[in-house]
């Protein structure tokens, strides 16, 4: 075996091995040893299946991170391959131009995005109140928690069939609630809201219905006892606020 072949077949088995759709997609290690990872993979969930129990069942949250979102990410990786998108655009970048590509980059773009942040947005060690500089803001902008709660519970409620409830900063870095349908988000191009979403909340059925059934009210008002607004305000204060 020659010298390169046989550092080509080090290579390959070693750690700098990539997955056949990083190939594909023409992703490569940000640096040697270090694979940097698809826009499209999913990131493990923060928690057991079970930790958001009561709020959230066990059985919903398993078919939903390991159903409903892995196929959002499936068919979005399918959709950056097919529709040639640059390697190194991130998903951010991805869904700020999504008017140039297909329903099928929207929809599932939209879908990976929404749920990776959504798992993030809660924690089992629930019952937590917002830190000092997001309670300052949620104050500011909707004057108590107790309004910023009932906004966002409305903006849940009154969005017909499958779609999102969001709490966002908006272009001019203001604080604003409202919602999207299906797996649109304030990123989106396309969007009627526009801005960096914080905190996400997932109103399509398959998010709760095996446990509340039609009950979105409960659904959403169980919730609000899950979020972790550690990460919210984390967010608050990445986005420049
Ligand atoms: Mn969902």
């Amino acid at each position: 075996m020659s010298d390169r072949r046989r550092f080509l077949k080090q290579t390959l088995q070693g750690s700098l091995a990539l997955t056949a759709s990083q190939l594909a997609a023409g992703w490569m290690p940000a640096q040697a040893g270090q694979i940097q990872p698809h826009p499209a993979d999913q990131a493990p969930l923060p928690y057991g299946y079970a930790a958001l129990e009561p709020v959230i069942d066990a059985q919903t949250m398993e078919l939903h991170y390991s159903k409903h979102a892995a196929a959002y990410a499936k068919n979005l990786k399918d959709a950056m391959t097919a529709e040639k998108v640059a390697p190194g655009t991130s998903l951010e970048q991805l869904l700020a131009g999504i008017s140039k590509y297909s329903e099928k980059m929207r929809n599932n773009g939209g879908g990976h995005y929404n749920h990776e942040l959504f798992w993030k947005s809660m924690t089992p060690s629930g019952g937590q109140q917002p830190g000092d500089k997001l309670s300052t803001a949620l104050n500011t902008a909707f004057g108590t928690y107790d309004n910023f709660k009932k906004k966002m519970t409305e903006a849940a409620m009154t969005r017909f069939g499958s779609g999102w409830a969001w709490l966002y900063l908006d272009t001019k870095n203001t604080l604003q609630i409202g919602s999207t349908p299906n797996q649109d988000n304030p990123l989106m191009d396309i969007s009627p809201i526009k801005g960096t979403p914080l905190l996400g909340l997932d109103v399509w059925e398959h998010a709760y219905y095996l446990k509340y059934q039609n009950r979105r009210a409960e659904y959403v008002d169980n919730w609000f006892r899950v979020v972790n607004w550690g990460f919210v305000e984390q967010r608050l204060l990445a986005a420049g606020k």
